[in-house]
Order: C-alpha cells, then sequence, then structure tokens
C-alpha cells in the first residue's frame, strides 16, 4: 500500500470507530495530513502500526456523577478521562467543565495534548478529561459538591506517577483546590496529583499565567524570524478567560496594544487598549465576581457587539483563547484582508481547516495551538518537577524555564517544516516533531 492509502485507512477507521464525534475526527485528519512524508522516511513506523495505535485512546473511563444542588435536587452529569498515550511519561492534560463536552471534544483535546506534551521537551503523556457540568451560575457550595462527586470517581484513576489532570475551560483555582481536597481525604496522601494548586499548598509560580504568557513568547518567536518585536502592535484576543487576561497581560509588557475581549456572548472591542488597570477589572470580573464582559463595556464606555466574535477588528496580531473552531473561513479572509499576520493559537484548535489553510497558504506567522499554548501544560510539568523535588522555585525561575521551553517549541517546529521542505508552516512542523518523539518512544517501548 502508498503512503496516502494507508494513512486514508488509519482516518477511515477512526471514522468508523469513533461515529459522530467530528472535533476528534478534525484534529485527526489534520495531523495525519502532516504525516505523509515521515510515514515514507520510516516504513518501521507502518510495520509496528505507529498509527493505528496512536490514533486509539490507551484507556477510556466514563463514569456517572450524581449531586445535589442548592435547592435539594439530585443532579446527574457524566464525567470523562480520556488516557490517551503513555510512551513519554504519566497522562497529563486538564479538565473540560463546560455543557458542550462530550467524548469527541475530549478525544480531540486528548490526542492533540499527546503531541503538545512531546514538544515540551518534558516527560509527559497526553490526556483529557472533564464534564458536562455548567458551572456558570452555580454556588460556591454547589461547585465543591460537585467537585467532590466527580473525585471521588476520578481517584481510582490517577496519581503522580500514573495521570496527572489540570484546569481547562471552566476549570480554575477554586476547583482544583475542591478536588485536591477531595482526593486527599479519600486516599490520605499530600502528592501531586493535580496541577495549578493554589500557591501555597503546592501550585507553582507562574502557572496561573504561563499559558498566556506563553502564547506571547511563542509568537515572539515567529516574529523574531522576520526581525521584528510587538513595539507598537495593534493585537486582538478572545476569550476573556484564564488564557486570554494573561496573554493581555504579557503583551502590554511587551509594548503591544490589546483592543478586544469577548465571552460566549459578545465581544468588546476598546480601541485605546486594554492596560493594567482595565485588566484588573477583568480579572475581578471574570475570576472573582464571574459576571459577563459586556459589563465592560459599560464600565470604560467602549462598544460591545452582541454574539460577534473580535475578528472583524483591525489588527496585526490575532490571539484566538476562547474555544474551538472560533475562527472560519471567513473570519480568517476577513482577519488577512485587515492585514493581520500573526496568529498565535491560546486555545485548542480553535481555527477551522478551511481557516488553518487560509493563514498556511498566505505565509503569515501561524503558531497553531499545540505549539503555542504548550507553555500551560509545560509549566504544570515545572510543578511536578517542583511537587516530586518537595521545593518551590523561584518566579524568574520558573519564568526563564518556560521562555527556554516556548524558544525550543519554536524551534523544533521551525526545524522540521524545513527538514521536510515546508520552509515556515509550523502546523507542519509541529505535527511532524510532536509525532516522531512519541512514535519512536513507542517503538522502543514494543508492542503495548
Ligand atoms: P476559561 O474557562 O478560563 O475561559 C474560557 C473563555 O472562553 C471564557 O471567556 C468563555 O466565555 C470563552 N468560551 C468558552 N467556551 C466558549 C464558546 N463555546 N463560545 C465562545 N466563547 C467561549 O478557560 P481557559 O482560558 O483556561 O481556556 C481557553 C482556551 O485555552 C480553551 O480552548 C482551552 O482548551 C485552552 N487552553 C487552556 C490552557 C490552560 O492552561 N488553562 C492551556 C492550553 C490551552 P464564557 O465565560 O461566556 O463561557
Ligand atoms: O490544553 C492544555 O494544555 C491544558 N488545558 C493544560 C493542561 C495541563 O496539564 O496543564
Amino acid at each position: 500500500m502508498g503512503v496516502n492509502a494507508i494513512i486514508q485507512a488509519v482516518y477511515e477507521q477512526v471514522l468508523q470507530r469513533n461515529p459522530g464525534e467530528t472535533e476528534f475526527h478534525q484534529a485527526v485528519k489534520e495531523v495525519l495530513d502532516s504525516l505523509g512524508p515521515v510515514i515514507e522516511k520510516h516504513p518501521e513506523y507502518v510495520d509496528a502500526k505507529i498509527l493505528d495505535r496512536i490514533v486509539e485512546p490507551e484507556r477510556q473511563i466514563m463514569f456517572r456523577v450524581p449531586w445535589q444542588d442548592d435547592k435539594g435536587n439530585v443532579q446527574v452529569n457524566r464525567g470523562f478521562r480520556f488516557e490517551f498515550n503513555s510512551a513519554l511519561g504519566p497522562y497529563k492534560g486538564g479538565l473540560r467543565f463546560h455543557p458542550t463536552v462530550y467524548a469527541g471534544i475530549l478525544k480531540f483535546l486528548g490526542f492533540e495534548q499527546v503531541f503538545k506534551n512531546s514538544l515540551t521537551t518534558l516527560p509527559m503523556g497526553g490526556g483529557k478529561g472533564g464534564c458536562d457540568f455548567d458551572p456558570k451560575g452555580k454556588s460556591d457550595n454547589e461547585v465543591m459538591r460537585f467537585c467532590q462527586s466527580f473525585m471521588t470517581e476520578l481517584c481510582r484513576h490517577i496519581g503522580p506517577d500514573t495521570d496527572v489532570p489540570a484546569g481547562d475551560i471552566g476549570v480554575g483555582g477554586r476547583e482544583i483546590g475542591f478536588m485536591f481536597g477531595q482526593y486527599k481525604r479519600i486516599r490520605n496522601e499530600f502528592t501531586g496529583i493535580l496541577t495549578g494548586k493554589g500557591l501555597n499548598w503546592g501550585g507553582s509560580l507562574i502557572r496561573p499565567e504561563a499559558t498566556g504568557y506563553g502564547c506571547v513568547y511563542y509568537a515572539e518567536e515567529m516574529l523574531k524570524t522576520r526581525g521584528e518585536s510587538f513595539d507598537g502592535k495593534v493585537c486582538t484576543v478572545s476569550g476573556s478567560g484564564n488564557v486570554a487576561q494573561y496573554t493581555i497581560e504579557k503583551l502590554n509588557q511587551l509594548g503591544a496594544k490589546c483592543v478586544s475581549l469577548s465571552d460566549s456572548n459578545g465581544t468588546v472591542h476598546d480601541p485605546n487598549g486594554i492596560d493594567a488597570e482595565k485588566l484588573a477589572f477583568v480579572m475581578e470580573l471574570k475570576n472573582v465576581k464571574r459576571g459577563r464582559i459586556k459589563e465592560y463595556a459599560d464600565k470604560f464606555k467602549v462598544d460591545y457587539m452582541e454574539g460577534k466574535r473580535p475578528w472583524g477588528i483591525k489588527c496585526h496580531c490575532a490571539f484566538p483563547s476562547a474555544t474551538q473552531n472560533e475562527v472560519d473561513a471567513d473570519d480568517a479572509k476577513t482577519l488577512l484582508a485587515n492585514g493581520c499576520y500573526v496568529v498565535s493559537e491560546g486555545a485548542n484548535m480553535p481555527s477551522t481547516p478551511e481557516a488553518a489553510e487560509q493563514f498556511i497558504a498566505q505565509k503569515i506567522l501561524y503558531g497553531p495551538a499545540k505549539a503555542a499554548n504548550a507553555g500551560g501544560v509545560a509549566t504544570s510539568g515545572l510543578e511536578m518537577s517542583q511537587n516530586s523535588q518537595r521545593l518551590s522555585w523561584t518566579r524568574e525561575q520558573v519564568d526563564e524555564q518556560l521562555q527556554n521551553i516556548m524558544i525550543s517549541v519554536h524551534k523544533q517546529c521551525f526545524d522540521a517544516a524545513e527538514e521536510y521542505g515546508q520552509s515556515g508552516n509550523l502546523v507542519m512542523g509541529a505535527n511532524i516533531a510532536g509525532f516522531v518523539k512519541v512514535a519512536d518512544a513507542m517503538l522502543d517501548q514494543g508492542l503495548v
């Protein structure tokens, strides 16, 4: 069989085994589409059925999560953990709590995580989990009862050398705290079974900032290849959660101007820029009051675009930091027409295939999610190292390691693209560089 037929057969098997899971199909297709030349060069991957194995999670866990709301009603949610690949280390990846969560979303995220974690240079396998629970509008007590029930089941599947979850959409410091407390109570162990922990009980400095900061560091590396910096650049950012907030903080420090924020209801456009003071308002609004981004527009008297995404706003650089498929073909066209030439993906798979295709064809500086947002999980890896040592590193130490890791992630993507004759195509570079390391580890470890 020729290389294309081999790849097509693997993809068809994925479609057949995972019916209706469109996000997973999309993530697999993008990676497989990059791997032709690698497979051509490495027949040993074909013989060992590395592709067939890598698209199938090592273990899939699905469980009932019963909990009681404040009115005394019983609620039932569905929890998951996809332990995707452990060739490079313990399963590692976030937990997402959002009403849209189902197997197809978590499998796409777990699959991406395998290659992302490989790019970080740290010893981590890939996994993802979560629940269709909606934290919006729930009291702290309801969130706590839910998290305790979720961990009551999850605790039998995770461990510091087995599987180490963290946050993602809907899971931040509050949820990690409740889940950690429940694990400790059931197992009577204070170990690093989650990352993103509180700073005075095992968390790492810079972990809250890491995804946003890392995404900006990655974009900075892309700009350097053209001898440019962030000074004076106008940037659009979507989302207003963890990743968006720290993307803006770092862009401000580097002399850029951020002019947008959004949530699932709409977008604010602040042409004067979201400075440190306004960002502090956003952090209080989103992390403490848990309000809507429209309140920013009311407070600072700027435009609010109900139901709109930020991609119609003119910018040099765009940072999608909300969710999957939030930049479609029309958005990409508009961004490019408005002169945008840097896209660095803080969110996972935020660009549809048709959008990504345009960014690649136009040869803009396009940093795909599994590379550009790897700083979050990389710093989770640094949190695991500190937990194992029972030591805490300083802010400066962690930030310096994060910067070095992002430089290395960029270099791996850049070099792999060069090696395979696709200069500047960081999508292909990320997929190839991430894949090869995992594939070689799988070969070394035999048929498992
Ligand atoms: P948060 O929950 O802190 O924030 C999510 C933000 O995105 C909110 O503003 C939310 O708006 C918006 N959002 C979520 N879902 C949708 C949707 N369906 N449509 C429109 N807006 C939406 O999550 P994070 O900031 O942690 O995560 C953002 C993205 O970054 C995700 O794709 C995540 O997978 C990715 N990521 C996160 C990492 C991390 O360390 N946290 C690491 C790497 C990637 P609303 O409040 O209205 O729901
Ligand atoms: O998508 C991601 O990389 C994350 N949500 C962070 C995972 C982690 O283990 O820190």
